[in-house]
C-alpha cells in the first residue's frame, strides 16, 4: 500500500499525487456504502498497481463547498461587480471558513469595473473588514498574495464568476480555462467544474467550481464564535446570542457604533437561516 494525496476528482476518478508522479485511481466501494468519498486534500492509502484509494486518513478539517480538505488557508475571491459585492454571502463564507479552522482572506477583484463614487463606498466596506481583524488583498496585489500563501494548503472560493481562475492563472503562470460572466444571466456559468490542486512556488493552491448560493451547516450557538468583533465582549446572560437578550453588551457596542450595522444584520439574517 502507498501514501498519497488527492489532488484532483472528476466525478468519481480521483487523481493521486504520490513520488512525484500522478495515479488515476478509483474508490473502493466501502466509501460508497459508507456515504464518504474522497476529497481533493485528502491523504490516502492506495493500491499502486489496482489504482484503487482503499482508505482515507484523518482530515484535520474540511468543507462542503467547495468540496475539499487539509486546508491552511482559504483566499475568499469577492468581486465587486459582475457579481454584485454582497455582504452577506462574504460574512456567510467568512463563518463557514473560520468553523474549520482555516485562515480566511478576502481578495477583492473587478475594482476597475467600478466608477469613482462606487470605488469610495466599497473602500470604506474594505477598510471595516480590515478594522475587524480579517486580511483583505485586492486581486491586483500579486506579490502580497503569494506572500501570504507561501508553504500553505490553499482553496480558492467564490462565486461563480468572481475571478478564482484568473487570479490562480497569474499567480501560478499557469492556463486554466476562465470565461466573461454571462451577460443573460449577470453571473458566472460555472466555467471551472472540477477542483484541482496546483504546486505554485512554495504553496499548493486548489482552483474549485463557484457557486452562485451557499448552505451554512454550523451549530447555531456557535455562530457568535465567527465573530472576532464579538469576543472579549460581556453580556448579562452567560451564552448570550447577542438576538433578543437584554443588557446585552454586543448590541450595546451596536448602539455606540463599536461594531459595524451591517456586520450584525448579516448576523441576525445568518442566526435566522440556521
Ligand atoms: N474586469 C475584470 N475582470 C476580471 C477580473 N478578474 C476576473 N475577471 C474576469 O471575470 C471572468 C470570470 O473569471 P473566472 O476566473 O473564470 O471566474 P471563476 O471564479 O473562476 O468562475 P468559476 O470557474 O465559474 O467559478 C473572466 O472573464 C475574467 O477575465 C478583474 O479583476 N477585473
Ligand atoms: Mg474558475
Ligand atoms: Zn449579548
Amino acid at each position: 500500500m502507498n501514501k498519497g494525496k488527492v489532488v484532483k476528482t472528476i466525478s468519481n476518478q480521483y487523481f493521486v499525487y504520490s513520488d512525484g508522479k500522478i495515479y488515476e485511481c478509483k474508490a473502493r466501494g466501502k466509501f460508497r456504502n459508507e456515504k464518504i468519498s474522497p476529497l481533493v486534500g485528502d491523504y490516502c492509502l492506495f493500491d499502486k498497481d489496482k489504482l484503487y484509494i482503499m482508505e482515507i486518513l484523518p482530515r484535520k478539517n474540511s468543507l462542503h463547498r467547495p468540496l475539499i480538505s487539509n486546508v491552511d488557508v482559504a483566499l475568499i475571491l469577492t468581486s465587486v461587480k459582475k457579481p454584485n459585492f454582497s455582504s452577506l454571502l462574504l460574512d456567510k463564507q467568512l463563518v463557514l471558513v473560520q468553523s474549520q479552522n482555516i485562515k480566511p482572506i478576502i481578495i477583492i477583484s473587478k475594482m476597475d469595473l467600478l466608477t469613482k463614487k462606487e470605488k469610495k463606498d466599497i473602500i470604506k466596506i474594505i477598510k471595516m473588514y480590515k478594522k475587524v481583524g480579517f486580511t483583505v488583498l485586492k486581486n491586483t496585489n500579486l506579490f502580497q498574495i503569494k506572500r501570504a500563501l507561501r508553504n500553505k494548503t490553499v482553496v480558492l472560493t467564490g462565486q461563480t464568476g468572481a475571478g478564482k481562475s484568473t487570479l490562480l492563472n497569474k499567480i501560478g503562470k499557469l492556463n486554466i480555462e476562465t470565461k466573461p460572466i454571462s451577460e443573460a444571466l449577470g453571473r458566472g456559468v460555472h466555467t471551472t467544474r472540477h477542483t484541482e490542486s496546483y504546486k505554485v512556488g512554495k504553496a499548493l493552491i486548489s482552483d474549485t467550481p463557484g457557486f452562485s448560493s451557499l448552505n451554512l451547516n454550523i451549530n447555531k450557538d456557535d455562530l457568535k464564535k465567527y465573530y472576532p468583533e464579538f469576543q472579549g465582549i460581556e453580556c448579562h446572560f452567560k451564552g448570550c446570542n447577542h438576538i433578543k437578550e437584554t443588557k446585552c453588551g454586543v448590541k450595546e457596542k451596536l448602539n455606540q457604533n463599536e461594531i459595524y450595522k451591517s456586520r450584525y444584520d448579516n448576523y441576525v439574517k445568518l442566526w435566522e437561516e440556521l
